[in-house]
């Protein structure tokens, strides 16, 4: 066990201690003896000098010229490579996940720094005609301030760098509030932001409680946007409190995804994506196979091959290259895992496998959640309603396509979804009629790419997407110009009308 690692916070280009001076730790999943690091408990004063600073430095940042801004990005990408293993490592004994993903993780980040840096020279405006002779109109993009960016535990190195990227490039400044269980992860990060050579307070970075550093972030007035990704319950704290100043928030909540699988699929295909969707992070993404779709005429053969495959996966700690399935992060989210199969056994479904904390062997020092399948599932039930962060697959069966998507889109949900099938009619049927903001034809649930729009339709999100182009849409206003150059008067709507 290494010593453990002292984590600071970051504000106007200094590491410094909370000011009220109280820390708290993060400890390893699978090793809960093993302290990872220690970080401040911040409190309102820490969050209001991280606010000024970010103030300051935005007068100054929003001024240098956007192709000059992604530099910075660019040499962030770069450094994350450099510092892959080593951030992948740490992930591994932060968050938990298999270092395999681990390094997924830190690949997001190095994909959505070089995405970003490239948009440094486009940053794209448009030109549209003006209803007056001598008139230019031009619609371009303006930054939109202070960035509170509040991010969870489960992607530490990617979902930071998916949002501190974009909202940089578009000539933001940011206080980043990571997740109170990976606080080492996100310093490592913000030291590479640092060492990219950052302008002091263009990037901070406060630690604490989301009660009490999230919360003040979010209704201070200086802060101008919020973006947020969490849990549906806290989103909806945050969505209420940026609502009653018209502050900019862009939320990134729960997922129930579904995955389909017709009676023509290749099963073989589509079992390796509902494993790797259902069990792949320990089930927690937001993105996770947590129910799936099966068509009567296969779900006998599907749930015994789907069995089989999950009694043979592998738990343990993710350093472990052998490890398919590594811990659940904490102790409450353990339980809260548990809790959700005692209303599954309550409400009548049955546990195939799994079902049971995990605690043979090394297990024991950790918190792990046996691979879990519950069958005979109906639609209206808790655990085929409510994200459960976990590796816990729902199996609901059904008579045809038609039931198939509707109980798909039965939830109050709306981030990813899946479909097995090889006909290209219900493949595209599928596309257009799925109610989720992520549709994959023939893939698992989980694997979004950088480039392209992430986020989710119905209480998943409030129709922001983030990555992609439409990442702009959240990090920028925009500014409408009109440049009358005919030297005269000219009245819309009146002067050029009879
Ligand atoms: C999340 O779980 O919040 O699509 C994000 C995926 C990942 C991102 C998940 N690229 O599964």
């Amino acid at each position: 066990m290494s010593t453990p690692q002292t984590c600071r916070n970051y504000i106007n280009g200094q590491w410094l201690t909370a000011v009220a001076g109280a820390t708290l730790e993060s400890r390893n999943p699978a090793n809960k003896r093993e302290v990872i690091a220690t970080f401040p408990r911040s409190t309102g004063t820490d969050v209001e000098a991280a606010v000024v600073a970010a103030r300051q430095a935005y007068q100054i940042w929003r001024l240098v010229p956007a192709p000059a801004r992604a530099e910075y990005v660019f040499k962030v990408g770069e450094l994350l490579s450099k510092y892959k293993e080593e951030l992948a490592q740490l992930i591994c004994r932060e968050m938990g996940k298999p270092i395999a993903e681990a390094r997924g993780d830190v690949q997001e980040g190095i994909d959505c720094a070089f995405y970003s840096a490239a948009e440094g020279r486009r940053l794209f405006g448009q030109t549209t005609p003006s209803e007056m002779p001598n008139k230019f109109a031009m619609t371009v993009r303006m930054p939109i301030g202070v960035c509170a960016l509040i991010t969870p535990w489960n992607f530490p190195i990617a979902i930071p760098c998916w949002k501190a990227m974009p909202a940089l490039v578009c000539g933001n400044t940011v206080i980043f509030k990571p997740a109170e269980d990976t606080p080492a992860c996100a310093t490592k990060l913000v030291e590479i932001f640092a060492e990219a050579g950052l302008p002091p307070g263009v990037m901070n970075l406060v630690h604490g409680v989301g009660e009490e550093v999230g919360k003040a972030l979010v209704a201070h007035p200086h802060v101008d946007l919020v973006s947020f990704t969490g849990s549906s319950e806290t989103g909806a704290e945050v969505g209420s409190i940026c609502g009653q100043t018209h502050k900019r928030v862009c939320l990134e909540m729960g997922g129930k995804n579904a995955q389909i699988v017709m009676e023509d699929a290749d099963l073989e295909l589509a079992l390796d994506g509902a494993v790797w969707g259902a069990f792949g992070t320990a089930g927690q993404r937001c993105t996770a196979t947590s129910r799936l779709i099966l068509h009567q005429d296969i779900k006998e053969k599907f749930t015994a091959m789907l069995k089989e495959r999950t009694s043979k996966l592998r738990l343990g700690a993710g350093s472990d290259p052998n490890t398919q399935v590594g811990p659940i992060i904490n102790e409450r989210q353990l339980q809260r895992i548990s809790q959700y199969l005692d209303i599954a056994r309550a409400e009548g479904a049955k546990v195939l496998i799994g079902g049971k904390i995990a605690t043979e062997g090394e297990l024991e020092n950790g918190y792990f959640f046996q691979p879990t399948i519950l069958d005979e599932v109906t639609p209206q039930m808790r655990v085929a309603q409510e994200e459960i962060f976990g590796p816990v697959v729902a199996l609901i069966k059904v008579n045809s396509f038609e039931e198939a998507i509707s109980i798909l889109n039965n939830t109050k949900y709306g981030l990813s979804s899946s479909i097995y099938t090889r006909d290209i009619n219900r493949a595209f049927t599928a596309m257009r009629d799925i109610e989720a903001g992520i549709t994959y034809i023939n893939g698992p649930t989980i694997g979004a790419e950088v480039h392209l729009p992430f986020g989710g339709v119905k209480q998943t999100g409030n129709g922001h997407r983030e990555a992609g182009t439409t990442t702009l849409d959240v990090f920028t206003e925009w500014k409408t110009v009109y440049v009358d150059f005919s030297g005269s008067l000219q009245r819309a709507q009146i002067d050029n009308r009879k």
